[in-house]
């Protein structure tokens, strides 16, 4: 097998080229390579040698793949300490993106040149892990303590000027990455430069306070997390004792985090997005062209779908009821994008040709005769939605696709509103639409291959994370939602405390527990769910009724100042409000509810229990493919905890047998909600778990 990394001479510079794609990663055949081809260059004639890497980018990182199996040797660090040690200089060249080990090496480099629009990072927190390549002790020595351990714990991509300017970088060059080396290499020879090995550098004077200020809010921002704060502490240790010592305390901190749970969940997470994003019934389909897109409705959700789109260079007509209607649309939506300028994240020039050229709303559905795809976000109702798409089906190009970003009505009905039944599908954005992530891919029985490739070339055009759900009521997410919200009323109608719930929840990672979610979202949503399932309710569902009390007081939550919590100058961020536990109180005594304490522990057992189990079923039918697509759908859409890699990935850590056993432990007093799923009942009798279903 060919080597993924090659030397050449050109004269009295050597080149050594990594060529491993996709993203060259430090693979073992890449480790090997990279040694070989120093010690041909330490032999060679050259006297300054160019790292160089073929193809999109630099080296993004060691190979996520070979995580969890028996490390081979050589070792990164190894690696990248034979590349220092040599006599003779190596200027190393950075293109794309610098990530994790990537970094490491050309920090091991005696030189570093990046090209136009290169990164560095050291993202290795995103996979709960620490740089276990020298990241933690040669960036201190380079740029400083703070700006390194800024930089490794929040795992972000530096740009090129910032590489510069932090002296991460020694020059930056518009060339071609071997040109770019060429000439740097020849500027050291010119000069009669030497090697100026990081490792021997010391760590500059830092500020105590500025280090502890960095902490706390890690603390803050990172709550359950485990790698970052030990991070630091490597760093720290490290940079106070010789290198080589250094370098122990972080491989030793290293390789503890590799055994942590943490690590596998967010290693499941990196993959798992990347599976949803590519459905394998799709290869070789062919998406319909993506160029100018419809919006129907100028609402929250109507708005951010259009910002989306016209920050990913998409044209966009949206159409509201009337002329006043859609001028509001368009202020909201130039609100928005001045936000995004105000935040440095957009420039006024562009967010002004933004208005000007690729935005159009209007009241007249004509205006969309020509647009590849239109995703209506009007009132969830039946009526109105035969109305816009009945006026869609006789007014749009052939080819176009119709989407509806319905959250939970059903997407065959509402094809069968239409002619070309085929042509339509789900766009499920989550609010805000310019910011959430996830976009639930709605494939309705009718939909065609390309319709549905047409909707992931669309995740992919707005960098959204696409997940396939088919049809059911509220898809994946919505639909999961459901029950464990319905499992935390029912345990605060047996005594718990919806404050007791959120807090436990938060501290098992949420971002906000399900009563403080209910205040933001807005006490009427809950209340006319409640009304709308009314009707066909089973008698023997319990469910909580203190929320439709809350909605007849006029408190619907953050919007009113007062929902579950009460929100105002003392506490902007929401205090219990002890009113609610009296309503609740009430609710108990009018059921002939005797309340209990419940524990902590009870409460995420039971809380996960039932969205374990709704995700079991969900797979089961086939609403989603795998349990990867329930875990990115709750990751990215649903704000559970990464560092836990999904509900269905948490079963599998916790077992499987573990959750059927509380599923029927519950079933004993509410056997109509806890119904066990066959696939988990199955998975446990084959003695398998949800992972097994993701292969392949
Ligand atoms: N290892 C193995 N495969 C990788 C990989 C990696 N490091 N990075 C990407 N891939 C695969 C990915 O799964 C996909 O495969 C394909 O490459 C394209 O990726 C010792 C321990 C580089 C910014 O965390 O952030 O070094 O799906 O779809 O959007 O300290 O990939 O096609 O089969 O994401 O253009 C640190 C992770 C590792 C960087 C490109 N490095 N990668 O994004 O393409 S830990 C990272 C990324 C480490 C050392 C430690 C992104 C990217 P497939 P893609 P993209």
């Amino acid at each position: 097998m060919d080597t993924p990394v090659t030397y050449e001479a050109h004269g009295e510079i050597g080149v050594i080229r990594v060529n491993n794609p996709p993203v060259n990663a430090t693979g073992i055949a890449v480790r090997e390579g990279l040694v070989a081809a120093a010690d041909e260059f330490a032999a060679s004639p050259q006297k300054v040698a160019v790292l160089v890497a073929e193809g999109r980018t630099f080296i993004a990182g060691a190979d996520i793949k070979e995580f969890g199996q028996t490390p081979k040797e050589p070792h990164l660090p190894d690696v990248i300490a034979h590349i220092e040690a040599l006599e003779k200089p190596v200027v190393c060249v950075i293109h794309g993106t610098a990530l994790g080990g990537g970094c490491e090496v050309a920090l091991g480099s005696h030189y570093r040149v990046a090209v136009k629009g290169a990164r560095m990072g050291l993202p290795e927190v995103n996979l709960g892990l620490i740089p276990g390549a020298g990241g933690t002790q040669r960036l201190p020595r380079l740029i400083g303590m703070i700006p390194a351990c800024e930089m490794f714990t929040s795992g972000r991509q530096v740009g090129a000027e910032e590489c510069l300017q932090l002296g991460l970088v020694d020059a930056l060059s518009d060339k071609t990455p071997f040109d770019a080396g060429m000439e740097f290499a020849q500027s050291v020879l010119d000069q009669g430069k030497g090697v100026r090995r990081v490792s021997e550098m010391e760590v500059a004077p830092y500020d105590e306070a500025d280090l502890q200020a960095l902490k706390s809010a890690i603390a803050r921002k990172q709550r359950g997390h485990v790698c970052h704060l030990r991070g630091i502490e490597a760093a720290v240790a490290g940079g106070k004792l010789p290198f080589a010592e250094g370098m122990k305390i972080e491989r030793q901190a290293f390789w503890e985090l590799m055994q942590t749970p943490q690590r596998a969940a967010m290693i499941h997470a990196f993959f798992s997005e990347r599976k949803t994003a590519s459905l394998p019934e799709l290869k070789g389909v062919t998406p319909r062209p993506l160029d100018h897109i419809g919006v129907i409705g100028g609402g929250t959700m109507g708005g951010g779908i259009a910002v989306s789109c016209l920050l990913s260079g998409l044209k966009v007509t949206l159409i509201e009821r009337d002329t006043k209607a859609a001028q509001k649309a368009r202020d909201g939506i130039a609100k928005t994008l001045a936000d995004s300028v105000k935040r440095g994240k957009l420039k006024a020039e562009k967010r002004e040709a933004l208005l000007a050229e690729a935005l159009v709303t209007s009241d007249d559905y004509n205006s969309l005769a020509e647009v590849d795809l239109v995703i209506e976000a009007v009132f969830e109702s039946m009526e109105v939605k035969k109305d816009v798409f009945t006026k869609l089906d006789a007014i749009c190009k052939q080819g176009a696709v119709l989407a509806s970003n319905t959250s939970y009505l059903d997407i065959d009905a509402i094809a069968a509103m239409t002619k070309r039944p085929q042509d339509v599908l789900g766009l499920h954005f989550f609010s805000p639409a310019h910011v959430m992530k996830l976009l639930e891919i709605v494939d309705a029985e009718k939909t065609a291959p390309e319709v549905l490739a047409t909707g992931f070339a669309l995740a992919k055009a707005l960098k959204k994370i696409p997940v396939r759900a088919g049809v059911c009521d509220g898809f994946i997410g919505n639909r999961i939602l459901s029950k464990y919200r319905a499992a935390g009323d029912h345990m605060v109608l047996e005594g718990a405390s919806p404050f007791q719930i959120d807090k436990v929840l938060v501290d098992f990672g949420f971002a906000m527990g399900p009563y403080a979610v209910a205040d933001l979202a807005g006490i009427d949503i809950g209340y006319l769910t409640r009304q709308r399932l009314a009707p066909t309710r089973d008698k023997r569902e319990r469910f909580g009724e203190w929320g439709d009390a809350l909605y007849h007081k006029g408190r619907l939550g953050r919007k009113t100042g007062r929902g579950h919590y009460i929100y105002d100058e003392q506490s902007p961020k929401g205090r219990p409000d002890p009113e609610v536990e009296e309503i609740i109180a009430e609710e108990r005594k009018a059921k002939g509810i005797t309340p209990r304490e419940f524990t902590d522990a009870e409460i995420v057992e039971r809380y996960m229990a039932a969205m374990i189990n709704e995700g079991a079923k969900v797979v089961g039918e086939g609403i989603a493919l795998r349990p990867l697509d329930v875990d990115v759908t709750k990751l990215y859409g649903y704000g559970f905890p990464r560092f836990r890699g999904g509900p269905m990935h948490y079963a599998d850590h916790i077992g499987l047998d573990t959750v059927l056993a509380t599923i029927k432990a519950q079933a004993q007093a509410d056997d109509f909600f806890w119904q066990p799923a066959p696939l988990l009942e199955q998975l446990v009798n084959e003695g398998r778990n949800f992972s097994s279903l993701n292969e392949g």
